[in-house]
């Protein structure tokens, strides 16, 4: 990381230190040390985030299995100035989940239990590491759907997913983890227990203390337990999907949806063409519309009754295809349908992947100008020729997706190689056209490593001082998941 360099208030990690964490961890099957020469390989994948673009150099992995033993990890860390990095499932965007040089990982894989389910009110008491598809899964089994959904389920951690504040797929229908994150127990950095496990929907009970640890990223302590507030799970489901001839097409689109679908809406996402070619080529399934379309949206409801339901979506398809808002479009007939279509949205972070990396803007800004972004970087690529079909263009591809129900658009920029040319093209530039547009430049995968430099376009000076206040009130050593954030 050229121009980081390792702060020499850390202490280096000793040979005692890690005696230490394998006594109060009840042995190796806890720790991972890079002492030991087998470990060179075990280590690799905590110190690699999910893009492949971000890599550590940890020496020691320790998996703790209890709120005490954060506690305790965490004590020891801050009276010896060891930095840390907390670590849920490793699936963040932005390399907020890897160590930059030697900080210690704490992984929470191991804490994985679902304590209490409340069937009448819906709250969900569980462990920081338990994955957010096992907890759906578990409602799913009372009736009951987890309020959050993105496409790295099988991997990423429900502490994870609220340190991060993550946004995903029913946003629209849902809302924000500020508002579905009931309570809270979290570990301060010097091991104190902030016990805050209120199961309550009102609690204005001073300051919300819970809520500066969600989108938090780890920087001022580590989350342990969690109540959320789960919502029924409907009885219907129905997903719809559609092409259409441009994104002002798309926006009506919207607009009906809302109209139209109301209360049953529970997702609206879009997808430019060049995304929905990638899937294509990278899957080799056969696409769900005859021919191509410049845009595709996903629609899905959720409701209560499932003929109604349908007929509702099959009605505001029948009038959008009539009012020509929409080209063509197709009705999932069954789960197994709805899955297949929603994999369209759901994949193109993983096959996009394929071609070498990927730079990565997740954006807030007002729905009216949101995908000119997406042309915009590409007219700029086009114009320093760094984009094109043979190997020595660096890019192969600007692509532009995200929850559009949220105005929140993925541009994704494809490259062949990372190389500084195409990173000096692209920024600070698009953060330049965000503010300009009083949009944020992390819309849901927060700022980690990735936006560190870039907090200014979205937040002035006098927030960001108070955010430093809170980080350094709670964290006066500085050794949650330093050289990231602010
Ligand atoms: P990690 O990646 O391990 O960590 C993320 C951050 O949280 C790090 O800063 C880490 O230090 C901190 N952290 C982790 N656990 C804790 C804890 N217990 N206490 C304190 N800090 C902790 N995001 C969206 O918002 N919407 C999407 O639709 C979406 N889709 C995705 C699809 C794919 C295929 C992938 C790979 C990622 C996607 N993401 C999405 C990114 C998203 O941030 C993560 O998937 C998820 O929220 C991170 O959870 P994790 O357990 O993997 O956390
Ligand atoms: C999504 O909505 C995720 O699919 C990932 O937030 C977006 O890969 C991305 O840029
Ligand atoms: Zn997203």
């Amino acid at each position: 990381y050229p121009g980081l360099k390792r702060d020499a208030r850390f202490a280096t990690l000793t040979a005692e230190d890690v005696a230490h964490f394998k006594k109060l961890l009840g042995g190796e099957h806890a720790v991972i040390d890079g002492a030991n020469a087998a470990a060179e390989d075990d280590l690799k994948p905590f110190n690699e985030d999910w893009m492949h673009k971000y890599r550590g150099q940890s020496r020691l992995v320790l998996k703790p299995a209890s709120t005490d033993e954060v506690s305790q990890i965490l004590k020891y860390c801050n009276e010896r100035k060891l930095a840390v990095v907390p670590q849920g499932g490793n699936t963040g965007l932005v390399g907020g989940s890897v160590p930059i040089f030697d900080e210690i990982i704490i992984n929470m894989s191991r804490m994985n239990q679902i304590h209490s389910f409340d069937d009448v009110s819906g709250s969900l008491v569980l462990d920081a590491g338990v994955i957010l598809e096992v907890a759906d899964q578990y409602l799913a089994e009372r009736g009951y759907i987890f309020p959050l959904d993105l496409g790295a389920k099988g991997s990423c951690q429900v502490g994870g997913n609220v340190a991060t504040n993550a946004g995903g797929l029913r946003l629209l229908r849902y809302g924000s983890l500020h508002g579905n994150v009931l309570g809270m127990e979290a570990v301060l950095p010097d091991g104190t227990v902030m016990n805050d496990l209120c199961a309550l929907r009102k609690n204005n009970t001073g300051y919300d203390l819970k809520q500066l640890f969600i989108g938090g990223e780890g920087t001022i302590g580590i989350i342990t337990k969690l109540v959320i507030q789960c919502p029924q799970r409907s009885a219907a489901v129905n997903v719809a999907f559609f092409g259409l001839e441009s994104y002002e097409k798309a926006q009506l689109a919207f607009r009906e949806a809302k109209k139209q679908l109301g209360e049953i809406l529970s997702a609206f996402e879009l997808m430019d063409s060049r995304s929905q070619e990638i899937v294509h080529q990278i899957k080799g399934e056969d696409r769900p519309l005859e021919g191509e379309h410049p845009f595709y949206c996903l629609i899905e409801t959720s409701g209560s009754n499932g003929d109604h339901d349908y007929e509702k979506l099959e009605k505001f398809l029948e009038d959008v295809l009539t009012k020509e808002i929409v080209v063509d479009g197709v009705l999932a007939q069954g789960e197994s349908q709805a899955k297949a279509l929603w994999s369209w949205r759901e994949s193109i972070t993983e096959c996009i992947g394929h071609g070498g990396g990927v730079y990565k803007y997740d954006v807030s800004i007002p729905l009216a100008e949101m995908y000119l972004l997406v042309e915009d970087v590409k007219a700029r690529m086009e114009k320093l020729g760094l984009i094109g079909e043979s190997e020595e263009h660096p890019v192969s591809a600007v692509v532009g997706y995200g929850h559009m129900g949220d105005s929140n658009l993925h541009l994704n920029v494809a490259v062949r190689r990372y190389d500084a040319k195409v990173e000096e093209a692209l920024e600070p530039f698009v953060y330049e056209w965000i503010a300009k547009r009083n949009g944020s430049i992390s819309a849901e995968h927060g700022l980690g490593l990735a936006k560190k430099k870039f907090v200014q376009y979205s937040r002035n000076d006098t927030v960001i001082g108070l955010m430093k206040q809170i980080k350094n009130l709670y964290d006066p050593n500085g050794i949650m998941n330093p050289y990231k954030y602010i």
